[in-house]
């Protein structure tokens, strides 16, 4: 059982035209996470095609936000104004496009309740998965966890995930440096790990999209994935 004070869980979704994946988005939150919780979709153009269904679903359920993106265009700037819309408590980051597996929020959840400021959906480690997506992507991620646990010790085994539950009150306490992208889980858990936060992971598997367009950029990012990487050895 959940402690009441934990239990409002916020949910941010980064979402660029996510129009053919955000229905089944929100009926696997309604069906698969138990605990109470409100939803910040953030977008960045008011012609994105996640809006007409994302209206229609916010018509049902008055818990359901639609944010615009306050800090300008892209994914970082869309995880920060997800974030500065919630106060305190925990806030859980899922992707809009149906790779992340919910039915381990509760679970994550739990952690939370024990006193874990970062829980990580961990694809690498016993119990979890990772399907599809492009090798080169996928290996420099399992290869970047695997060498931090293995070698220095790292409480997790995936690190560059970034289905992960945060507590407001750390990323206040840590801030955000990153410039990229989705390196910014990196970074939160990076320093959370450094500064003495306790950081735990559950298994949890990720699919590879089946509709909409991938809007990674690997090889933009990846000095700053490789700034983080350094970080946490050094
Ligand atoms: N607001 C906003 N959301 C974005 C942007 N780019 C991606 N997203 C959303 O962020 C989530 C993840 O984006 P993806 O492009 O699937 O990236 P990924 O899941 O890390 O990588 P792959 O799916 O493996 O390519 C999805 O919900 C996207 O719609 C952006 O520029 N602005
Ligand atoms: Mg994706």
């Amino acid at each position: 059982m959940l402690p009441r004070k934990s239990r409002l869980l916020n949910i941010i979704i980064p979402v660029y035209n996510e129009g053919d994946n955000i229905r089944k988005v929100y009926s696997e939150i309604f069906s698969k996470i138990k605990a109470r919780r409100r939803i910040f979709i953030v977008y960045d153009f008011d012609e994105d095609n996640t809006l007409p269904p994302a209206r229609e679903i916010q018509k049902k359920d008055k818990n359901l936000r639609l944010v615009k993106n306050r800090f300008g265009r892209g994914a970082l700037n869309a995880l920060r104004s997800g974030f500065a819309e919630v106060k305190s408590g925990p806030c859980l980051v899922v992707m809009g496009d149906l790779s992340d597996d919910l039915s381990s929020v509760d679970p994550m959840l739990e952690k939370y309740a024990e006193g874990f400021r970062v829980v990580c959906g961990s694809r690498y480690m016993k119990g979890g998965r990772q399907e599809g997506g492009p090798l080169l992507k996928r290996t420099l991620s399992r290869l970047a966890g695997i060498t931090l646990n293995w070698f220095f010790r790292f409480p997790i085994h995936d690190v560059t995930n970034n289905f992960r539950l945060y507590d407001k009150a750390l990323l206040d306490a840590v801030g955000i440096e990153s410039r990229g992208g989705f390196e910014l889980a990196m970074e939160i858990t990076v320093k959370a790990v450094k500064r003495g936060y306790p950081v735990c992971e559950v298994p949890t598997t990720w699919r590879d999209r089946s509709a909409g367009q991938s809007r990674f950029k690997l090889l933009k990012w990846l000095p700053f994935y490789l700034r983080w990487y350094l970080y946490a050895i050094f």
